[in-house]
């Protein structure tokens, strides 16, 4: 981000404070989710196309589906946005900005964006960051928490160091359990946790999860935390802390409340319990599952029948890869495997397209995605009552005429 464009972003936060996040006069368009309550406006917020509110303050917004027909990569001025506490840190100056890495080490360290860029090996990875509860409103029966449809998603080149090489520069000591992670953003009042998140001490240090200043290329926008953050490739957004700044080592398992309360899945093989119970025992949720989605059509889109259409998408998981993607028309009873596009590594969005010929009349189009490590997705879907996790096979109804 450029100074003016910095200003900008600052200015705009600011028009009628944080609530007025959206540009004055930003056109009320809206879109309608595909489940009870679904309706919402588009909303422009700075560096952002109009994109979906879920709610402004926080800013929250998810991507229309439609933008990942563009291609594998995210758009950054499309790419959703996720807060959890309004405090959001709009003077960031990035000449003076530093980040810290304390706690149980050797030499603690105090570095500058410059030092970052300057000292440390530079690295990059395609990966796809997801919202926990993506596609949580359509969890049936319905839990609480933020209505999302399936646009809390986005797939990006990132930029950066591996944390690895910062933590071999400060010396990891012996008895250190997990390292935490927080970003410049703050609870609006008092009582309410910071958004604190933490690793184990061994995934911390994989070489894979980094400190990333580059979106696709560019600074990060700032609602996508300009101007760092965390990544952790194959793992749920959660743990992607934006505006980071303060990395500690610990010598013991990290209790906060969004370690200890939330981000929690029940600790078992599904992730899931019977819809409407609650789950004995949990566990911090972790990687992602594998999915895959039709975005080539609408549902209820129209097409003209007897002739071959092509119908794509995209699939992920949480970082063995995709093996397979198959559509079926009938059920679920025939699956015929798609041809899969680009190979922009194992983290990354992998595209799929099928021609297929539709009779006339209307057709329920699945689409399943297999991972290499021989992971599929569920034809029904596996109940929790956070509503994460989602990744049975979705459908897309097609009208042919
Ligand atoms: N500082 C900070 N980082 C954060 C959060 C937050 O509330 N504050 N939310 C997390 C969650 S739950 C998600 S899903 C991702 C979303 O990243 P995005 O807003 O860049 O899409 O940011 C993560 N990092
Ligand atoms: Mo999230």
């Amino acid at each position: 981000m450029t100074e003016t464009d910095r200003r900008g972003v600052i200015a705009a936060l600011a028009v009628g404070g944080v609530a007025g996040i959206a540009a004055p006069g930003a056109a009320a368009r809206g879109i309608v989710l595909p489940f009870g309550n679904g309706a919402r406006s588009l909303i422009a917020c700075p560096q952002k196309r109009p994109l979906i509110r879920l709610t402004e303050r926080p800013p929250q917004l998810e991507t229309p589906l439609g933008v990942f027909t563009e291609g594998p990569i995210t758009p950054n001025d499309a790419f959703f946005v996720r807060y959890h506490l309004s405090d959001l840190p709009l003077d960031i100056d990035p000449a003076r900005f530093r980040l810290t890495l304390g706690g149980h080490v050797e030499r603690p360290l105090s570095l500058s964006l410059a030092d970052l860029k300057r000292d440390f090996p530079v690295q990059e990875v395609v990966a796809v960051n997801q919202c926990s509860g993506n596609s949580r409103g359509f969890s049936d029966p319905r839990v609480g928490g933020g209505q999302l449809g399936h646009g809390a998603m986005g797939n990006a080149r990132w930029t950066g160091v591996p944390l690895r090489a910062l933590l071999d520069r400060a010396g990891v000591r012996a008895g250190a359990r997990q390292v935490t992670f927080n970003g410049l953003d703050n609870p609006p009042v008092e009582g309410v946790p910071d958004f604190i998140k933490a690793l184990d001490i061994d995934h911390a240090g994989d070489g894979e999860v980094m400190l990333a200043w580059g979106m696709n290329g560019a600074d990060l926008p700032f609602l996508n935390g300009y101007p760092l953050r965390l990544v952790v490739p194959g793992h749920y957004g959660t743990y992607w802390i934006k505006h980071l700044n303060e990395i500690n080592v610990v010598d013991a398992a990290y209790d906060g409340y969004w370690m200890k309360t939330a981000y929690r899945i029940p600790d078992n093989d599904c992730a899931c319990v019977p819809p409407g119970t609650k789950p004995e025992k949990t566990r911090p949720i972790g990687r992602l599952n594998v999915r895959s989605f039709l975005t080539s059509h609408a549902d209820g889109a129209r097409v003209k029948a007897g002739r071959r259409e092509l119908v794509s998408g995209i699939a992920f998981d949480g970082g063995s890869g995709i093996a397979q993607v198959a559509l079926s028309t009938d059920g679920g009873r025939q699956w015929r495997a798609a041809a899969l596009g680009q190979d922009l590594g194992r983290y990354s969005f992998r595209p799929w397209s099928l021609p297929v010929a539709l009779d006339r009349g209307a057709h329920r189009i699945l689409v399943r995605a297999t991972g290499r490590n021989g992971e599929t997705q569920p034809m029904e879907q596996r109940w929790q009552p956070a509503g994460y996790m989602r990744n049975q096979v979705e459908a897309v109804e097609v009208i042919a005429q």
